[in-house]
């Protein structure tokens, strides 16, 4: 019995050993030492041996129990650590391999057309105002004399959230709100940069475009303070060859309006397809601020005057980059968006 037991303890001790991970050995336990195993089936027998003999297979069996029982746990913390070290250096990081060169973004080019604008009124001392996209109808059309019955107000033209809620078709709400925080103090000097919403959609017009308007209030402001800025602007954005010119026109904000034209960006004046042999480019919208409009704000018309001009960053760009369709600006493709990193 007693060698019975020092070979089944061998045994146990060789399992042990050569248990590959913790799964492995707790089966081993389970086999010499769970409520079935092999010790304890021998400690449960001990009644069936003459009394005599009980003590030592006994005292040995529980010796081995014993032993045993420290062996399973040494072991299992060792194969615990085996596995640490393995995950350790699994997890292992390569500091000498080369570095992941990182993408380094850039603005889209209607953003650095739009911020090239602003900085040229910028340095002409005009500072930067901002306003919601989501705007009111007053602010939207009321307040700059687009009477009730204006088409640009139908369905069709804007995009409407409730009767008197929609997106921003023009960002002179933004001027509007400066004006009413501002009145009756001069000298305005404002542009209002951003994105604005009209329902349509061609290879000339998209549903969201951005704009560039501006506005100057004070006493004894003419047109001709209007066409010295623009110009100055053109020869920026342009070159320094740019003339200007004012053609009469209608909005129902300014009286009197005007177009404004610049020389062909192509041409030079000499006239070609893009000018359709004109010579001159339109470029943007403007004119002397409505009195309606002023008073409305809070300026009375008699002491204060102003001018404004409205102009399409798209149109802009397109221009100065010889871009034939405003849809490639939209499109999201690197080929087209790559050019302007
Ligand atoms: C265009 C024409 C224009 C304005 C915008 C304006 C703003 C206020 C008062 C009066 Cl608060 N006018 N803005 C004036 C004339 C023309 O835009 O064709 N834009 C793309």
């Amino acid at each position: 019995m007693q060698e019975k037991l020092q070979a089944l303890a061998a045994r146990a001790r060789a399992e042990i050993a050569a248990a590959a991970n913790g799964e492995e050995l707790k089966q081993i336990q389970v086999r010499y030492l769970g409520k079935k195993g092999e010790i304890t089936a021998v400690l449960r027998g001990m009644g069936q041996l003459p009394p005599a003999a009980r003590p030592v297979i006994g005292n040995l069996a529980n010796k081995i129990r014993d032993e045993l029982s420290a062996l399973f746990a040494s072991r299992e913390n060792e194969l615990r650590e085996e596995e640490r070290r393995r995950q350790m250096a699994a997890d292992q990081v390569d500091v000498t391999l080369p570095g992941r060169p990182q993408q380094l973004g850039y603005l889209h080019p209607l953003t650095q057309v739009m911020e090239e604008i602003a900085e040229i009124f910028l340095g002409m001392g005009f500072t930067i105002a901002e306003g919601p996209e989501v705007e009111t109808d007053y602010y939207n059309f009321e307040a700059l004399n687009i009477p009730k019955d204006h088409p640009a107000r139908e369905m069709q033209d804007s995009f409407y959230f409730q009767a008197d809620l929609l997106l921003r078709t023009h960002t002179s709400p933004v001027q509007v709100r400066t004006m009413e925080k501002m009145a009756p103090e001069v000298p305005v000097r404002i542009i209002a940069p951003g994105k604005v919403y009209r329902r349509d959609d061609d290879a000339t017009h998209s549903p969201m475009f951005h704009q560039v308007e501006g506005l100057v209030i004070d006493r004894n402001i003419s047109l001709s303070d209007l066409k010295g800025t623009l110009l100055l602007f053109a020869r920026q954005m342009f070159g320094e060859q740019q003339q200007v010119r004012l053609r009469p026109s209608f909005f129902p904000f300014t009286e009197p309006s005007a177009e404004v034209d610049i020389s062909c960006v192509i041409c030079g004046g000499t006239g070609c397809r893009t000018c359709k042999d004109t010579g001159w480019i339109e470029i943007l919208g403007s004119g002397m601020v409505h009195p309606r409009v002023l008073e409305m704000s809070g300026y009375d018309p008699e002491e204060y005057c102003g001018y404004a001009f409205g102009m399409g960053v798209e149109r802009i760009a397109m221009l100065k980059y010889g871009v034939d369709d405003l849809r490639l600006f939209f499109r999201n493709d690197l080929r087209m968006l790559r050019q302007f990193r």
